[in-house]
């Protein structure tokens, strides 16, 4: 005789450890960790869009790096968090189909939501967590997928606290051990207490913000043996994308090397040294990667706006900065007119006090305040006028 195993009910699942009154805890700091990390992710996307109707600001100059970071750490910090939430509510999966034509269609519709919500959590966080280890496995773009995708996430979200407020609320304001809300089959004590699996999981959110939170926080660096940039790179910064894989060759760089601005029919080409003899400023600004590391520096070179009124560019003048980088998504930049008029903004030659090795950017590079580093632009060879 064959006996097909049968798929299990949700009469299944016994344990005390998966109700909601954990689900409920649990989910209350991933629906904060989720929304700091939507709203730190429109800003991010925001920086690096070419229209911005709304200038995004210059200062402070710390700003992206703090944003961009409160990203990458509620990212990962939802990532232990989301494991717990779906370990609890798993036999839910599993639940009849309740009888009549309007129960159904409304338990349809949320479970919909969920299957919606949960889909896209998954994605969000496996995307991004891809994306800080540089590993990008995929056909699509990235920022654009991501930030669809987080859309649909928080407009699932909302759906969800809404409908479980009322649980969420009882929840909170009773006992963890508290059976109110419990299924009646889940009464079997589990391996832990509520208390100890939720201990658990701060626990581990806690290491893994710890973990990563090291790629920005340089006090944090020695203990953050998972972050994916330990923060060391030549003249104390890491690096991203290398010359060489940049494609930039010694000839590039050598004596034929000129740095051109333009603006309508007004050029200037400037060499290295020409570069060296204007007014040096120096900077303390940080490379903040959308890939969650930062690091803060010092920074000498040109004014941008200096080299600009080698041309005559008017204020607030839309630049569009090209490396000689032959191809790559990130060889050119757009500058905003607040960001090309900032003061702060340079084309740095020099990093912590050295001059610029090649894999920074040598011979100069652009930094400008609060910008992602992503839009910090190396190998700069022109520097045009576009409004
Ligand atoms: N030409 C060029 N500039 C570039 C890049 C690039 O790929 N090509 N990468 C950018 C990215 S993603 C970052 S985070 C910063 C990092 O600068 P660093 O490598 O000097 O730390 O450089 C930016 N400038
Ligand atoms: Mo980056």
């Amino acid at each position: 005789m064959i006996t097909r195993p049968s798929p299990p009910q949700e009469s299944d699942f016994t344990s005390r450890l998966r109700s909601p009154a954990v689900a409920a805890r649990v989910g209350t700091w991933l629906g904060v960790c989720f929304g700091i990390a939507f709203v730190t992710g429109l800003i991010s996307h925001y920086a690096q869009n070419h229209s911005q109707p709304i200038p995004f600001p210059t200062s402070p100059s710390w700003g992206y790096r703090l944003t961009q970071g409160l990203h990458i750490v509620t990212g990962t910090a939802s990532i232990p968090l989301l494991l717990v939430k779906l370990w609890t509510v798993f036999p839910k999966l599993f639940a009849r189909p309740p009888r009549g034509m309007r129960k159904l269609a409304i338990e349809g519709l949320e479970r919909a939501s969920i299957g919606v919500l949960v889909a896209a959590a998954i994605f969000q966080l496996a995307s991004g967590l891809l994306n800080t280890a540089q590993w990008y496995p995929w056909s699509y773009s990235f920022r654009t997928t991501h930030y669809a995708m987080g859309w649909i996430a928080i407009g699932a979200l909302v759906v969800h606290i809404a409908v479980k407020l009322p649980i969420i609320r009882g929840v909170w304001t009773n006992d963890v051990d508290d059976t109110t809300y419990d299924r009646p089959e889940a009464t079997a004590p589990g391996a832990v207490s509520r208390r100890g699996l939720l201990r658990t999981t701060w626990v581990a959110t806690g290491v893994a913000v710890i973990a990563t939170a090291g790629s920005t926080v340089p006090w944090l660096r020695s203990i953050s043996f998972f972050s994916v940039r330990d923060g060391e790179g030549p003249q104390g910064v890491p690096i991203n994308k290398t010359a060489a894989a940049a494609r930039i060759t010694e000839d590039m760089v050598g004596a034929d090397y000129r740095l051109t601005m333009v603006n309508g029919e007004t050029q200037s080409s400037l060499t290295l040294d020409d570069l060296r003899a204007m007014t040096q400023r120096t900077e303390s600004l940080p490379i903040a990667c959308v890939e969650g590391w930062s690091a803060g520096a010092t920074w000498s070179g040109v004014r941008l706006r200096d080299l600009l009124d080698l041309v005559g560019a008017p204020p607030d003048s839309e630049v569009v900065v090209t490396s000689l980088q032959p191809s790559g998504p990130y060889r050119a930049t757009l500058l905003q007119g607040n960001f090309s008029d900032d003061d702060r903004t340079l084309i740095a030659t020099r990093l912590n006090g050295e001059v610029l090795v090649p894999d920074h950017g040598y011979p100069c590079r652009l930094i400008a305040p609060n910008r992602p580093g992503v839009l910090q632009t190396k190998w700069v060879t022109r520097i045009e006028v576009s409004t």
